[in-house]
């Protein structure tokens, strides 16, 4: 569904919203924030009372680097205080959650108990599995590479000018998402890409944004070079039983992986918390990761999709992989 057709529907809710809050996922990063930005920018010139709400205490480095230089020039608020700034008619609230549309992934679940299904809207460009946020509004679009492209198509839209760190912040989740415009990427998200620069973007500093840690690099190179191939065609990585590894880095190392030669469906496996092994995948299309994960109690569609297991070892969860791979591939 794409957000150009729904801005009708859009105008109506923020029309009618007295206070609207934005909301992203936990562990927010450079798409999350970028897009809760962009959108802000849009209400802000509307003049509508509206709160960030933020409750990550750690944040990746780019994120960090944000919201030191924004430090005092947002109304970011936490989850638990947000009582204080809902406006007294419940009705007249307005929820807007960007870069997911699972509850369990909020930055702050609890938060939802304020707002009827009709008072929320979803952006976000993943797929929809269980634990999906009711939401009158759900504007899915999992052909689009980011939710930072959805914004600047709204941004268009509302021929809003953006400050140019805001249009930068918004361009860095379109380069973080696309890994520098090699995946997901479409004239969409070139012109999406085109229409930010025009804005004052920086490409410049976006990759300052993402410039990452050596050390972390290094970690994530470690985790690549642990691989095993069944038959050329299917890479599996494993990461130390040892690191506890963020979610996003596994997806990171599963999308790289598919970079290579003759690698067509990937997986990769590392702690993402005690006893609890996260799973990413991507496919070209011939194994279907998604079904594959959803054994694991993820999701995903045919190309791509992550899970989280917990109570189990690495190792476990691979024989688990190996044998269901077998059985797909019986089929
Ligand atoms: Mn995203």
């Amino acid at each position: 569904m794409k957000i150009v057709e729904e801005k009708r529907k859009i105008d109506k809710k923020i029309k009618n919203a007295k206070t609207i809050f934005i909301m992203a996922h936990k562990d927010l990063d450079l798409d999350a924030l970028g897009s809760s930005i962009g959108l802000y920018s849009i209400l802000d010139k509307r003049k509508k009372n509206c709160f960030l709400i933020i409750d990550d205490k750690k944040n990746e480095q780019g994120v960090a680097k944000v919201l030191q230089e924004l430090d005092g020039c947002l109304p970011i608020i936490k989850g638990d205080s947000m009582q204080d700034y809902l406006y007294p008619r419940l009705q007249k609230n307005l929820l807007l959650i960007v870069d997911t549309n699972k509850k369990e992934l909020l930055q702050n679940e609890t938060v939802l108990r304020y707002f009827d299904a009709d008072q929320v809207i979803v952006i976000d460009h993943h797929d929809k599995g269980k634990g999906s946020i009711s939401a009158a509004l759900e504007i899915i679009d999992q052909d689009v590479s980011s939710t930072c492209e959805m914004i600047a198509n709204l941004i268009e839209l509302y021929q809003v000018e953006l400050d140019p760190y805001y249009s930068t912040l918004v361009l860095s989740g379109i380069v973080l998402d696309t890994n520098n415009f090699t995946l997901k990427t479409t004239e969409d998200t070139y012109y999406a890409a085109y229409f930010l620069t025009n804005q004052g973007a920086s490409p410049k500093k976006v990759q300052y944004l993402l410039r990452q840690d050596i050390k972390e690099y290094i970690e994530r190179q470690k985790l690549i070079s642990n691989l095993e191939t069944i038959h050329k065609t299917i890479a599996i990585s494993k990461g130390s039983s040892y690191t506890i590894y963020r979610r996003e880095d596994l997806a990171r190392i599963a999308d790289t992986l598919l970079f290579f030669n003759d690698i067509e469906t990937t997986f990769v496996l590392g702690k993402i918390k005690d006893a609890t092994i996260g799973i990413s995948g991507r496919s070209l299309g011939k194994v279907n990761v998604g079904k594959i994960l959803s054994h694991f109690g993820g999701g995903g569609d045919e190309n791509g999709g992550a899970a989280k297991v917990k109570g189990t070892s690495i190792g476990k969860v691979e024989t688990e992989l190996k044998k269901l791979l077998k059985e797909q591939e019986e089929d």
